[in-house]
């Protein structure tokens, strides 16, 4: 059985990754690929219980005890099921992977981005995706996503979404820095048109990828 793909979709709040995410895996499963999706924090049953840690703005974190969270999320996410399911062949799809960490915990909260790429290294233990996407709108329009949603589902604040204007905008240059460092893995795709166009956009990329490794 050959090496499967590893994707990951990243960005802002409200920027469409979950939608995208279950977009893709269904068209790519209709063509008779296996897929699953997963995604970060909350991928395992440890990082379930992470995730209720990670997100409750009622639970105080320093900036250090953030970032080691979600670094345990990655490194039991990565060992328990990325990698078997990349190495059984398998499409995986996550939402949110490393970049997030260095786009939030770096650029948003300012922990030093040399020692966290130095964590993040130990956390991902060589497991880089092949493809990353990051669906990129402005934060405002992903913020007014996210509150829809919330209004419409009793849905309450967590710790990332209550944060300012400011901190999110960073975040967003976080992304975008990164696609500009890494253009060969890195893809940034414009998610504030209308859904299926930004469906087919990520489409194009992961078939490119798809006939370049003869999957
Ligand atoms: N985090 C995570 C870190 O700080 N460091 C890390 O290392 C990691 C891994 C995770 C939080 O943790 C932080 C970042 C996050 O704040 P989460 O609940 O998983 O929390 O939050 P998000 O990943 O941000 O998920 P969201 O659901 O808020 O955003 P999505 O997934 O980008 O957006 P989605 O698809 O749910 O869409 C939101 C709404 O917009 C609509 C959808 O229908 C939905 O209602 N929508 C569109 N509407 C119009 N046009 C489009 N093109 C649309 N696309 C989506």
């Amino acid at each position: 059985m050959g090496r499967g793909l590893f994707i990951t979709l990243e960005g802002v709040e409200g920027s469409g990754k979950t939608t995208q995410a279950g977009r893709l895996a269904e068209t790519l499963r209709a063509g008779g690929r296996r897929v699953i999706v997963t995604r970060e924090p909350g991928g395992t049953r440890a990082g379930a219980a992470i995730r209720e840690i990670f997100l409750d703005p009622a639970v105080s974190l320093n900036v250090a005890a953030e970032l080691l969270l979600v670094l345990a999320d990655r490194a039991q996410h990565v060992s328990e099921k990325l990698k078997p399911a990349v190495e059984a062949g398998e499409i995986v799809i996550s939402d949110r992977y490393s970049d997030s960490t260095t786009a939030y915990q770096g650029y948003g909260r300012g922990f030093d981005l040399r020692l966290l790429g130095e964590l993040n290294r130990l956390a991902t233990a060589g497991m880089t995706p092949d493809l990353t996407i990051v669906l990129d709108c402005r934060v405002e329009t992903g913020l007014a996503r996210t509150r829809e949603r919330a209004r419409a589902s009793a849905h309450h604040f967590d710790r990332f979404e209550g944060e300012e204007i400011a901190f999110h905008a960073r975040v967003r240059e976080g992304f975008l820095t990164i696609a500009r460092g890494e253009p060969e893995r890195v893809v940034v795709i414009d998610s504030e048109r209308p859904l299926a166009e930004v469906s087919a956009d990520i489409l194009r990329q992961v078939e490119a990828l798809l006939a370049r490794r003869c999957l």
